[in-house]
């Protein structure tokens, strides 16, 4: 008897698995089976976008291959030398070294990714080769770099003379506070991070966040790409969200692809992109996917969530998009045929 209920039991479950399953496959199928609207389009994280978008759109609008785009369009803010958050010249980590995390995806669901990559300014293109030449998913540290020099890569200083005046100061503290919105230059954090605000400095070039984007090329196959010099003055070997495959970045060419900003750490705990993509394939928009994943971290660390910010970023087969944050002052760019590389603000929680 005890037998047959147990039995009864776990038929029971295994229906309920099963019809999950099922209504998960049939939202996917239809999903990519629905007319695409708007394809080729690109979208990335925070004001800085707009230019890596229109590198981007050099590649789509001809035709070209969005993995092809998406490195391209990221490379832009991995050489800017005033952008202090992502590549050459972003800011090091407390004991004056910078380490680059970045990661990309293809519509075949291949990834690769460095972590803790120092002295290349273009971490994309080695995560690139990561995935295309080896078979690993994920290089770190001098093991990144040692790969990146066989592979044609010079060995750089990424260390600017802004850069290292930040750290200067910054070490007269040596307090760790994430601040929110590094790129809202009027943003006055609410939680005591007044001690080392880089955005105070002389000059005001201390701006902007990681770099994340998504593209759907002319044939409707979608990649992304993370990059970042993440966390300003964290811990020798700290590695956030952005090159971690799932949380920073996902792409699964029947559903969509996610990519976040913010305090990696966070994303990671809920595997936030990954979690966005799998959201969408169970119907959600990306803008609602987006916001169930911040609402996700609200509910973990209600009390952290509101000290923080975290940014998600989707685009799904059909070429719909939408993000959402938990703080105000998250934007994203769209670049179409149809979006003329707008700058929007993401919809946020508090
Ligand atoms: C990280 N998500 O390393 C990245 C950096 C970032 O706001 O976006 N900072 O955690």
């Amino acid at each position: 008897m005890k037998n047959r209920r147990n039995f009864l039991k776990t038929a029971a479950l295994g229906a309920a698995v099963f019809s999950l399953d099922s209504v998960a496959a049939t939202a996917a199928r239809a999903q990519a089976k629905a007319p695409v609207k708007g394809k080729p389009i690109v979208i990335s994280t925070w004001d800085f976008g707009r230019a890596a978008n229109e590198a981007a759109w050099e590649i789509l609008k001809k035709g070209g291959r969005a993995l092809d785009a998406v490195e391209a369009g990221v490379r832009v803010p991995e050489a800017d030398p005033n952008n202090h958050t992502v590549g050459y010249s972003g800011f090091p980590d407390r004991d004056g070294r910078v380490t680059l995390d970045a990661c990309i995806m293809d519509e075949h669901g291949n990834a690769g990714s460095v972590a803790a990559l120092e002295h290349v300014t273009h971490a994309i293109s080695v995560a690139r080769l990561v995935m295309e030449k080896t078979p690993h998913v994920m290089l770190v540290g001098d093991g990144a770099l040692q790969f990146a020099l066989a592979n044609g890569f010079k060995k750089e200083n990424l260390l600017t003379p802004e850069a290292e005046k930040a750290w200067k100061e910054w070490l007269k503290t040596s307090e760790y506070k994430p601040v929110i919105n590094i790129e809202n230059k009027s943003y006055t954090p609410t939680n005591g991070a007044t001690a080392f605000n880089p955005l105070m400095l002389p000059g005001n070039v201390y701006n902007h966040d990681t770099i994340g984007m998504v593209a759907m090329d002319t044939e409707g196959n979608l990649s992304g790409a993370c990059t970042t010099s993440g966390m300003a003055f964290k811990l020798h070997g700290r590695v956030g969200d952005s090159p971690i495959i799932g949380a920073g970045l996902y792409v699964d060419n029947e559903i969509g692809a996610a990519t976040s900003t913010g305090v990696g750490e966070e994303v990671i705990k809920i595997v936030g992109s990954h979690l966005v993509v799998e959201l969408m394939r169970q119907g959600y928009p990306p803008e609602k996917a987006c916001k169930e994943a911040v609402d996700r971290i609200v509910k973990r660390s209600p009390s952290k969530a509101k000290e923080i910010q975290v940014g998600f970023l989707a685009l799904n087969k059909k070429g719909q998009y939408g993000a959402y944050c938990l703080q105000k002052g998250f934007s994203y760019a769209v670049l179409s045929k149809d979006v003329n590389n707008a700058l929007i603000d993401g919809k946020h929680h508090f």
